[in-house]
């Protein structure tokens, strides 16, 4: 293993080279600690300073500590770096007091270099005009694996549509698995632009409830960007003010995305397609949410919603706009939500003649009726089920939804 003090003694009988190699690679791991307590061989004391040194593919080991600055990973020469701690209770990169000068505001900042991999840290806010907590961008990629995201915006938090936990933006990619992300300003993980991929899968992701600073959103992929967001636990997205809702999850893309096996609640929205091509929604839970569980709006077509339970929120279980068809919508349980279990307000060929397909999904009422069925174990001593009492859904106070993008 190449010792970075010995490279750099030129009195040392054993210089290291990574050319006489030919084509293998000597990877080093490279040791960082702010204070040397828990680590008292480490050569740096800031991570920042371990980046510089590191070559492609070395792992940067980074011990307990506070580490405030910004840390920028840029370019192929970073390619494959490692930073690794093993306790996000014991190790944070907390935001700088100055910025670089070039660059978004983000505490830690993957710019173009590939493979990176950014586990076990602590990442926290709060800053003025800071953009993220981590930052994945100009065809970068990286997997954040283990990490907490935190307090990801100004003091006092503001309307600003600009700071969010992580994100994956320029045709980047990214597998984001297994964090904790929490006290974000807009979104909590955010996902944009062409070209740009996201893996979201097994995070926590809470907003900090009930305000009407700003419409956040748990996770949101827009501008033809593309995602799978799976196993994620998303709530506490909700914006009081006038006009807009928050989402758990939202997606504002024509790029496929599957979401599946969340756990979505307490949001405006739970789970809201915004102009979806082709989504597959499959065996989510969306409950307790201030409007919908499920939204399929602005000509979303070709939709598979499928074994989802939506249930106890405070409009409909799921809503199709007039303009969202050649939808496939089966086998969901949907019950207890307050407006209808499901309402569809297009008109087609299909069921109930709207513009989509419903099969098999259980629930107690919907409009058009005919949407729904009631369950086997369902003893009530209605009518066919269709249980088109409660109006006709017009006009009924939903907000929009409002992405990152979307300005007022
Ligand atoms: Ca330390």
């Amino acid at each position: 293993m190449r010792n970075a003090v010995q490279a750099r003694r030129k009195s040392s009988g054993f210089r290291p080279s990574l050319s006489c190699l030919e084509g293998r690679v000597l990877l080093s791991v490279l040791i960082v600690d702010d204070d040397r307590r828990q680590c008292p061989d480490a050569l740096f004391t800031s991570i920042q300073a371990a980046v510089n040194a590191a070559q492609p593919n070395d792992t940067i080991q980074v011990c307990p500590g506070t580490y405030r600055e910004q840390v920028k990973i840029t370019g192929p020469t970073k390619s494959g770096l490692q930073l690794i701690a093993e306790d996000p209770s014991r190790t944070t990169i907390q935001a700088p007091s100055t910025w670089s000068t070039t660059g978004p505001q983000a505490i830690v900042d993957v710019n173009g270099a590939r493979n990176v991999v950014i586990d076990g840290f602590t990442i926290a806010g709060p800053s003025q005009g800071i953009e993220a907590g981590v930052a994945i961008e100009n065809g970068g990629s990286a997997t954040v694996e283990d990490n907490h995201v935190t307090q990801i915006h100004e003091t006092p938090m503001t309307g600003s549509s600009q700071a969010v936990g992580i994100e994956v933006i320029t045709g980047s990619t990214a597998t984001i698995l297994s964090n904790v992300v929490d006290n974000y300003q807009k979104d909590g993980i955010f996902a944009s632009d062409p070209g740009t991929s996201a893996t979201i899968r097994d995070n926590t992701v809470v907003g900090i409830g009930p305000t009407a600073v700003i419409g956040q959103n748990g996770i949101e992929v827009s501008n033809a960007a593309r995602a799978v967001i799976d196993g994620n636990t998303v709530s506490d997205n909700r914006y009081t003010g006038p006009d807009y809702g928050a989402s758990g999850i939202i997606t504002l893309t024509s790029q496929p995305v599957t979401i599946t096996n969340n756990t979505v609640q307490r949001n405006d929205f739970g789970i809201y397609l915004f102009g979806a091509n082709a989504p597959v929604v499959t065996g989510n839970s969306s409950s307790k949410n201030t409007y919908d569980g499920i939204d399929l709006v602005s000509g979303t077509n070709h939709a598979t919603v499928n074994n989802n339970d939506s249930s106890k929120n405070g409009l409909d279980g799921i809503f199709v706009d007039s303009s969202s068809t050649n939808n496939t919508i089966t086998n969901n349980q949907l019950k207890n939500n307050k407006q209808f279990d499901a309402e569809d307000q297009s008109t087609g060929t299909r069921t109930s003649k709207t513009a989509n397909t419903w099969q098999n999904n259980q629930g107690k009422t919907s409009s058009p009726p005919g949407l729904v069925q009631k369950g086997s174990d369902n003893n009530d001593n209605g009518d066919n089920g269709d249980g088109n009492d409660n109006g006709n859904g017009g006009g009924h106070g939903r907000p929009k939804d409002k992405g990152k993008g979307h300005h007022d």
